[in-house]
């Protein structure tokens, strides 16, 4: 897709660098953490003080604002006909998140907005800007759930059950924060949807290239890993009579890094969470339980991976003596972005005189959901040191504002893209 008409008419026109930088660290402010993140779990008192912040300045910019039954907010500046061009993204965060994660993407589509706002220009379409509940899943699995549910990829009643790390139901806790919307679910389905995120990986710095035009999101499978055994005595216990949880749980976590360097390419493992029972010094586990984050941007290869991971808890299980049960928490196909985004994000990045290469995500972010009902693409900038889910995630000023001058011009190209046209 060409750069849009309207984008080139108004290729002069740039968003307000010191007050997207000065909104980035307002919402910083709101559950500081060591290092210069933020903890702000889904649906807590912390996610409710964002939202509410967010909602305090789209009402400035005179946007509908409409707060849908899983809690995802849109803020729609309605102008012109039809279906919006969106873009949007989350601002809840891991425990040791970063500022940007998320709320980059979600304070520049606001920039956009109100830079078109103030310059005069007539889009032929209403903007909007999405922030998505749940996309971390760290609280509330699966990750991306917001968006899920506002794509009609999962049922509202199923969501709204779905319990957390801490045993809170979601929809008990949306009704708390007061962000249980009247909204329906599945939402309008936007014309077109980019979201503008850091890369959260090393590619983009490695390469000395200032921008990312993302060509896919690698597929996502979670799943939660309980081991039980038998509770025993370290001291008087033999060796060859244990059946440890803690031991098949490192056994576990041994394995799936090995797996991972061994099938190389894309392909990543990870035991994020290890929870022992009893947790005592002197106590053989009656109970392990841990989680498995694996993925691949090749489904393929992500199944060879999961029915590897399978084959080895039977083994295990049997030498072992213990008993494993498994539950899915995520489980997302690889996503391949509409070409004629990827394209528009591409040529944009360049005519701003920008290096830009294209990518594929490791990580997993809303525009994959929202991939499954309109033309999607993302926009990526770097994160320095590759580092993210971490607080001292960082990502140069001048690269963030580049970042959303090129998701300025992207979403003005995509009000006239031709939904017809082919991908
Ligand atoms: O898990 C992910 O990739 C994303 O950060 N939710
Ligand atoms: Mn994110
Ligand atoms: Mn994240």
């Amino acid at each position: 897709m060409a750069i849009g008409d309207l984008s080139k008419q108004h290729l002069s026109l740039s968003v307000d660098g010191d007050r997207l930088m000065r909104r980035i660290n307002s919402l910083a402010e709101i559950s500081p953490i060591d290092g210069g993140g933020n903890c702000r779990l889904a649906l807590t008192d912390d996610d409710k003080y964002g939202r509410d912040l967010l909602i305090s300045w789209m009402k400035d910019c005179n946007l509908d604002v409409l707060i849908d039954a899983i809690g995802n907010i849109i803020g729609i500046w309605n102008i012109g006909q039809g279906a919006p061009v969106m873009s949007g993204s989350h601002i809840d965060t891991v425990r040791t998140g970063g500022r940007f994660d998320g709320c980059y993407g979600v304070l520049a589509a606001l920039e956009v907005i109100e830079t078109c706002q103030q310059s005069g220009i007539k889009p032929s379409r209403p903007l909007a800007v999405g922030i998505f509940t749940d996309e971390e899943g760290s609280r509330f699995a699966p990750d991306m759930l917001g968006s899920l549910v506002y794509v009609g990829g999962m049922p509202l009643e199923q969501a709204l059950d779905v319990v957390a790390i801490d045993g809170a139901i979601l929809g008990e806790e949306l009704l708390r924060i007061g962000y249980a919307g009247t909204t329906p679910c599945p939402g309008l389905i936007p014309h077109a949807f980019v979201e503008l995120h850091i890369e959260q990986g090393p590619m983009l710095e490695a390469n000395n290239v200032r921008i990312g035009a993302v060509t896919s999101v690698q597929g996502i499978s979670w799943q939660e890993v309980v081991i039980t055994g038998q509770s025993n005595h370290a001291g008087t216990t033999p060796m060859s009579l244990r059946h440890d949880p803690a031991y098949v749980a490192a056994e576990i976590t041994v394995f799936v890094r090995n797996l991972a360097k061994q099938m190389g390419g894309h392909q990543v493992c990870t035991v994020g969470k290890i929870d022992i029972h009893p947790n005592l010094t002197n106590v053989v586990a009656a109970k392990a339980t841990i989680t498995l984050d694996v993925r691949n941007t090749d489904e393929i290869l992500l199944q060879k991976a999961e029915s590897q991971i399978a084959d080895f808890f039977v083994g295990l299980a049997k030498s072992e003596g213990v008993k494993i049960t498994t539950r899915q928490l995520a489980r997302f196909e690889p996503v391949i972005f509409d070409e004629r985004v990827i394209d528009c994000v591409e040529q944009i990045a360049k005519a701003q005189g920008n290096t830009v290469q294209r990518m594929p995500s490791g990580a997993g972010h809303d525009a994959q959901m929202l991939a499954r009902v309109c033309p999607s693409g993302m926009i990526f900038v770097p994160s320095v040191k590759g580092i993210s889910h971490n607080p001292s995630e960082f990502t140069e000023t001048i690269d963030l504002i580049a970042g959303a001058n090129i998701l300025l011009h992207t979403m003005l190209s995509l009000t006239t893209l031709d939904a017809d046209s082919d991908n």
